[in-house]
């Protein structure tokens, strides 16, 4: 069912690089030239996209990337958001010396959907996962390593590639990381782990291993940045923070956050001490995080990578405590009084992310982007930013989003957005979603009276539900058409119901 097809030449690089590699540990001298030569063969032997891709001066070697991913963060939770009550200095420094995206979004807006979208550049119902993946009920589900992969693709063309941290897509073997396109993992294969004392698969074996999980797998990435530091890597930095349950977290993360006023959403029926100390546990979680791509980042300037590091931030997907009287993600439940239960939903809280992205020399310093990316553009991008491009006959639905990060533009670039959402743990639900900068429809199809259109222009907080509201009649017909166009074009299962 590989439906972003399987270039086999990918695997003849493959095999070439492994070779290099066992030259590399038997003789580390010669490796570099090697290496060298065989970049300079595969410069002409590739389709590359980096045509579109501004070059302000020549790199030495194609960029390592430092991709860090966060685990339920929403952009209220950093500094460089415009939310002075948050504790992220390092984050909002990184902000400052990169660029910073005002609409960068998730399709689909729980965990293992997301990160399968990330990895495949597809959308949920092309691969097969719609909602996270329960380990208890539904042990055998991952992602098809049939599936192709970017980390597949710079593994193919020589990087070392690494993921620590959090997997969640599949805890069978067939479904390791190893076998998507890390040559090595260090974390946990189900959707989370306690904060403190985690159990950790090391070198296949899992055992439990004392200290804060943040901590934990920073300490082994900055190992394998260290090991790897002459070659071409990607470590992929998964931390299961800011996640619930936020605490604990160690004494100097709770302190740096403890007297911190932090503004609530203004919702009837708040219980805003219970909010404010939710608020406060889970901005310690993201300083736990801030802290660590602070030890990060100082390795690189360490190691002088500075300037050859594509450094990336984002998260899964946002996250709600109080919002619209919501707590958590796309499977919220409610938190003021008076309600209970799921309320699937596609707020923009819900689906907005953090994404930060720094390469000193080639990413303008205080970019602020405002087009609109989803996790879908990170495989195009990162594969044309590094030179290589997209491998040929592969179809996937992500977008190269790499002249953006240069500063430049990208012609006909479209800002509207597609989102779907199959909620089937805690409660069913059917939504697909039509996001424009200035309306967003979601249609339920479990229930269609549960339709939703906000006029995010006159009302960003969402607060006005006008799907029903005969005033916006041609607007919604626009955005319905425009949505079924859509589901169309990628063959989406709840076509075939209408
Ligand atoms: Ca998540």
């Amino acid at each position: 069912m590989r439906s972003n097809a399987s270039p086999g030449y990918l695997r003849s690089i493959a095999r070439a690089f492994q070779g290099l590699r066992r030259q590399r540990k038997s003789a580390p001298s010669a490796f570099g030239m090697i290496c060298s030569v065989a970049a300079t063969f595969l410069n002409f032997a590739t389709v590359t996209a980096a045509d579109d891709v501004r070059h302000p001066k020549a790199t030495p070697q194609r960029p390592n990337v430092l991709f860090i991913y966060t685990d339920d963060q929403a952009t209220w939770t950093l500094g460089a958001y415009g939310r002075p009550d948050t504790r992220t200095p390092v984050l909002d420094r990184l902000a400052r010396e990169g660029a910073t995206f005002d609409a960068a979004f998730t399709t689909t807006p729980v965990c293992s959907p997301s990160r399968a979208g990330l990895m495949t550049g597809l959308y949920s119902t092309q691969v097969g996962i719609r909602d996270w993946l329960n380990p208890q009920s539904e042990p055998k589900a991952g992602l098809a390593p049939a599936f192709l992969t970017w980390p597949e693709v710079l593994k193919a063309h020589g990087y070392a590639t690494m993921l620590f941290g959090k997997w969640h897509l599949g805890l069978e073997d067939h479904f390791h990381p190893t076998r998507s396109g890390f040559d090595d993992f260090y974390g946990f294969r189900a959707g989370g782990t306690t904060p403190r004392d985690p159990v950790l698969e090391a070198d296949g074996v899992s055992a439990k291993r004392p200290g804060f999980v943040s901590d934990l797998i920073t300490d082994r990435a900055l190992q394998f940045i260290r090991e790897n530091a002459s070659g071409t890597w990607l470590a992929a930095v998964h931390f299961r923070e800011p996640h619930a349950p936020y605490a604990p977290t160690t004494d100097d993360d709770a302190a740096a956050v403890a007297g911190l006023e932090i503004a609530l959403p203004d919702v009837p029926g708040l219980p805003r001490e219970r909010v404010m100390k939710l608020r406060r546990e889970y901005l310690a979680s993201v300083r736990s995080i801030d802290r660590n791509v602070g030890r990060l980042i100082a390795l690189l300037a360490e190691l002088k990578l500075d300037e050859n590091t594509l450094v990336i931030f984002t998260s899964d997907h946002g996250y709600m405590i109080g919002e619209h009287g919501l707590h958590h993600k796309g499977n919220a439940s409610w938190i003021v009084a008076g309600k209970t239960g799921p309320r699937p939903n596609m707020f923009d809280n819900a689906i907005q992310v953090p994404l930060i992205v720094r390469q000193p020399g080639r990413v303008p310093a205080g970019l602020r982007v405002k087009r609109t990316v989803t996790q879908l553009d990170h495989f195009a991008t990162i594969l044309a930013w590094v030179g290589l491009g997209l491998p040929p006959n592969l179809k996937i639905e992500g977008r190269n989003a790499a002249p953006l990060l240069a500063g430049g533009e990208v012609k006909d670039w479209d800002d509207s957005y597609f989102g779907q959402y199959d909620m089937k743990h805690y409660k069913e639900a059917r939504m697909r979603m039509i996001r424009t900068p200035k309306a967003k429809l979601i249609r339920h199809f479990e229930d269609t009276s549960l339709d939703e259109l906000y006029d995010l222009a006159a009302d960003p907080g969402e607060t006005k539900n006008l799907a029903a509201d005969p005033a916006v009649a041609k607007l919604r017909a626009e955005l319905e058409a425009e949505l079924l166009r859509r589901m169309h074009a990628i063959d989406d299962p709840l076509t075939k119901r209408e």
